[in-house]
Order: structure tokens, then C-alpha cells, then sequence
């Protein structure tokens, strides 16, 4: 390898104040490591000097602790997007010290070459290997990767040595063309590979090589609780019933699932499901679970855009890659959550929402409609393309004092002309041809929690007129509620009656 071997604080050097950041992985796997926490570092020593250094920083999606954790801490970072989930992070978005853009994923990295959002001027990216000629094999994420190093003028690479060189070929790295050019994107199915396994760059621009050897860092889930179980059980269940009624392909269609303890618990009910015949996943996270219904054959290839598992669970993959091999593709986040292809291979969609209302509209994104959470992530590429899109939740949060289930969201993240079907512990409401009075009656018998079911009743008996029968002066006294006394159950609508 002919580049420049240097430190992570030498790498830093590179990154000046106002600058653009482009950050390649996806979630946690295949994040940049030592590089952003050595611009953390930079970025106090200069504050500590009296002189301002913050950067714009775009990513794929989440990060780690390596990333949003650490520039967050060190106050580096000036604008945010497109979805983050670290604790620092959202602490500082919502004291509005970080200006936070929530963008659909699959959307930023046409965004950036369309110029709207400024000049990236360096790109960090996470790597496997790279070749003198300028071939960057990636490590288990890929994100905006190809497109930052397309667009900055440096690049800068993080070769970990924890990611061992056999994981090349597992990526496909393609990015469409730019309007009034584009054509479709030859993917018709999800093992089908459209580009070339690593990322073309002209070597000059390659500043700089940092050697690692660390983990992504992923923790182990959780057990599932009784009310996860449920929730996957309810949508195992459903979507059961809708193969037997020839709702569903014989085959089965392929599956985006996206990330946490529901998502995992969900994907293991649908493995153990004898009624389902074994499916694929065209989606954005390969989590723990997938792997073991790979193992099993229940599960027959995964596209993704990263490889989002517990080290644990690496090590497994990483020690027995040839038969992974032709078993998962890893791809751009434009590609992995592309519209286009969402909506060609016909995908079951399933995602996790803090609160849906009784019309099914659903708000990922914003408690009590004020307070960001992490973002859209790609929830919203899916849930808008799906064959059928489903979006579960506990029926309530915190100890039963949030109602998951509202009269009106408080933010509007899926609208209910794009959610299908809403499941909690307690069932499940499709909402497929259903009117809005239908809706509400679906929602609140099947899904809300029967403490809060009389509650919701009431505010529909107060909105008897329209199509949609809302009560606008009572529409946000559940959250109202909340604020005053910190318990939706306490919500009186007598003063609306
Ligand atoms: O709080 O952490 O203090 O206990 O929200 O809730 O039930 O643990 O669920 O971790 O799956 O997160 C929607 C945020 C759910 C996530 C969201 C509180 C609850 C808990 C977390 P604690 P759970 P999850 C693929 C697709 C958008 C992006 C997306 C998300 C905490 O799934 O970010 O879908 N989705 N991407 O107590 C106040 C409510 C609440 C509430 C739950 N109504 N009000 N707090 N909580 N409901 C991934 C990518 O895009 C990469």
C-alpha cells in the first residue's frame, strides 16, 4: 500500500472549522472510529485557544459513541443530518446548541450531489483493504460512503484490521445517475448485484491511511419481555393470515424490518412461523436475529446496507464468511432503502412508532412533539413504497402514563395514507380500504391499551361531524395532560362536552 500512513490526530489536521464532514458506515457497523474522536479532540484544544471549530457532519444514518457521542461532548458540531440516536447528541439538538436536519436516508446522498446542502470537503471512511489504484473495500457498513468520497476533495481512511480483508465482495457498490439521466435501477431482486464490490477514487485524493484493529462496538438485545414477544407474535400471526388468504404472494414477499428489540423479536417469530414459507429481507440493518435465520435457512439472503450485529456475533460471521457469501449483499443507503425498488419488490414493511392516532396517522420522531428522539431514519423509504407497511408499538410507555395510541400525533411523520396496519401486545388494526370512522373504532378496540380505550372513545363522541371526526380544541389534551401532570390517564374531557 503506497498512501501515507498517519495518526488519527494527524488525520484530524486535515478537518478545519466549518468544515463539511461526509462519515461512511451505517449505524454503528462500519463507522469511523479514532478520526472523529481525534477531530473531538481538535476541536477542544481549539476552544480551549479562544478559536471556534465546529463542522457539519453527515453520515449514513446512527453512529457510535466513536462519532456523535464524542464531536457532540466536545461541542464540534454545527449541523447534524440525517438521523442520529446517541443520548449527547439529542441532548444538544434539543438545546438547540446543534441544528439537526431529519432526512429521509435514502435521500441524502442524492441531496448532496445535488449541491443543496453545500460542498462536502472530507470524506471518512471506514475500510476493509485499499488498493494503490484506488479501490476501497468497506468494512460491514455502507451508507453515503460512495457519494462523500466522490464529492470531497480529501478522503481520509480508517483500515481496520478487525475487518478481516475476506469481506470483500460482499458489498455492491452502485449510485444512479443524476436527473435528467436516470434510469432504473437493475434490481429485481434482492440478491441481484447492480455495481462493483468496492468504491473507485482517484488516489490522490486519499490524504491519508489510519490503521485500527476495533469493533463496531454492538451490543447484545436484550431478553424480550412479555409485551415484545406479543407484538411479534401479532405480527407473525397476521401476516399468516394474510398467505392463507392469498393476500400474500405463496412465495412471500421480502422483508424490511428496522432496528431495536421489537424488530428483532418480530424477525424470530417469523422464523419459527411453519405457516411461512423461508423469505428474504430486502432492508436497511441486518440485526443478530438474521443471522441465525440465515443459519437456519429460514431466511435465504439479506440485502442490506450494513451488517448492524453484536460483536458476538461478527466474530461468528467473520469466522465463516465463505458461507455468508452468497447469503448477503451490503449496499448504498440510496440503494438499500430506494423508493424505486421498495416498491418494484413489493416489500412487508415493519417499523416501530413512538405514537400512532386513532386515524393511523404515526409520529416516529418527536415526543410530545417538541423533543427529538433520533429521526425518520428510513422508516419513511419503506413505509411510503410498501406492498403492505405495518408499524408496531407497546400500547403505552412509561409505566402506562404515555398513551402510545392518541387522539391526534403530535408530529407527522407517516401519514395515515401510507400506514396499512398498526399492531401493539394487544392486536392488531388493518386499515386497508377502511374509512376514518372505521379506523378509530379498529385502533382503539384492537391496539390502544384498554385503560385508555374509554378516554379515546370519549374524544371521538366529540368530533361526530366530517369525514374525519376530530374535536380540534381536544385534540392534544392527552399530551397537554401529560405536561401538566405527567399522566395521559388523568385526561378529562368534560370541559369539551
Ligand atoms: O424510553 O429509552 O427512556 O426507556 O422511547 O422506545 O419502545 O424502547 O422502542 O427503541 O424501538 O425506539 C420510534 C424511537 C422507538 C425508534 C423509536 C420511549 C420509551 C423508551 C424508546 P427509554 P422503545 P425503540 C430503521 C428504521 C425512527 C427511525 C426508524 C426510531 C424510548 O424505532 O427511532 O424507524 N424510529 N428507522 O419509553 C414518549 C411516547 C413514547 C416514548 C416510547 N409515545 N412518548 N416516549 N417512548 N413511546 C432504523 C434506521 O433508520 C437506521
Amino acid at each position: 500500500m503506497s498512501f501515507k500512513v498517519i495518526t488519527a490526530d494527524e488525520a484530524a489536521l486535515y478537518v478545519q472549522n466549518d468544515d463539511n464532514v461526509g462519515f461512511g458506515g451505517f449505524t454503528a457497523a462500519g463507522t469511523p472510529k479514532v478520526v472523529p474522536e481525534a477531530i473531538a479532540r481538535r476541536a477542544e484544544a481549539e476552544h480551549a485557544a479562544g478559536r471556534p471549530f465546529r463542522i457539519g457532519v453527515f453520515t449514513g444514518a446512527s453512529t457510535s459513541d466513536h462519532l456523535d457521542g464524542a464531536l457532540s461532548r466536545a461541542k464540534a458540531i454545527k449541523f447534524r443530518t440525517p438521523y442520529q440516536s446517541c443520548p449527547d447528541s439529542r441532548a444538544a439538538i434539543n438545546a438547540g446548541e446543534i441544528s439537526y436536519c431529519d432526512v429521509h436516508l435514502s435521500e441524502l446522498a442524492q441531496m448532496l450531489r445535488y449541491g443543496a446542502l453545500g460542498k462536502i470537503q472530507v470524506a471518512v471512511i471506514e475500510a476493509s483493504s485499499v488498493t494503490d489504484d484506488g479501490k476501497i473495500y468497506l468494512g460491514p457498513g455502507v451508507g453515503i460512503a460512495p457519494t462523500v468520497c466522490q464529492l470531497a476533495d480529501k478522503i481520509i481512511i480508517e483500515v481496520n484490521a478487525h475487518n478481516p480483508k475476506e469481506l470483500a465482495g460482499f458489498h455492491d457498490i452502485y449510485q444512479p445517475a443524476d436527473p435528467p439521466y436516470r434510469r432504473e435501477i437493475p434490481v429485481y431482486r434482492p440478491s441481484d448485484r447492480v455495481g462493483t464490490p468496492y468504491i473507485q477514487v482517484d488516489p490522490a485524493k486519499i490524504v491519508g491511511i489510519v490503521e485500527t484493529n476495533i469493533p463496531d462496538g454492538v451490543k447484545e438485545f436484550a431478553h424480550s419481555d412479555e409485551v415484545t414477544m406479543s407484538i411479534g407474535r401479532n405480527v407473525s400471526d397476521f401476516l399468516t393470515a394474510q398467505l392463507q388468504a392469498g393476500l400474500i404472494p405463496q412465495e412471500f414477499l421480502p422483508i424490511q424490518s428496522g432496528v431495536g428489540n421489537i424488530a428483532n423479536a418480530v424477525l424470530g417469530f417469523l422464523g419459527k412461523n411453519p405457516h411461512i414459507p423461508p423469505f428474504q429481507m430486502y432492508t436497511e440493518v441486518i440485526q443478530d436475529s438474521v443471522i441465525g435465520l440465515l443459519r437456519e435457512g429460514r431466511c435465504t439472503f439479506a440485502s442490506s446496507c450494513s451488517l448492524t450485529v453484536s460483536d458476538k456475533v461478527m466474530q461468528e460471521v467473520y469466522n465463516d464468511l465463505d458461507f455468508f457469501r452468497d447469503k448477503i449483499v451490503l449496499r448504498p443507503g440510496e440503494i438499500s432503502n430506494n423508493p424505486e425498488l421498495v416498491r418494484r419488490l413489493g416489500l412487508i414493511t415493519i417499523n416501530t412508532a413512538l405514537e400512532a392516532d386513532i386515524f393511523g396517522n404515526v409520529n416516529s420522531t418527536h415526543v410530545t412533539g417538541t423533543k427529538m428522539m433520533n429521526g425518520i431514519g428510513g422508516s419513511a423509504d419503506f413505509t411510503r413504497n410498501a406492498y403492505i407497511s405495518i408499524f408496531t408499538c407497546p400500547s403505552v410507555a412509561k409505566g402506562g402514563k404515555i398513551s402510545a395510541i392518541v387522539p391526534m400525533v403530535s408530529h407527522l411523520d407517516h401519514s395515515e395514507h401510507s400506514v396499512n396496519v398498526i399492531v401493539t401486545e394487544y392486536g392488531v388494526a388493518d386499515l386497508r380500504g377502511k374509512n376514518p370512522h372505521e379506523r378509530a373504532e379498529l385502533i382503539i378496540e384492537n391496539c390502544a391499551h384498554p385503560m385508555y380505550r374509554p378516554l379515546l372513545r370519549e374524544y371521538l363522541a366529540l368530533g361526530k361531524k366530517g369525514h374525519t371526526p376530530h374535536c380540534l380544541s381536544a385534540a392534544y389534551a392527552f399530551h397537554e395532560e401529560f405536561l401538566r401532570s405527567g399522566d395521559m390517564a388523568q385526561t378529562s374531557f368534560a370541559a369539551y362536552k
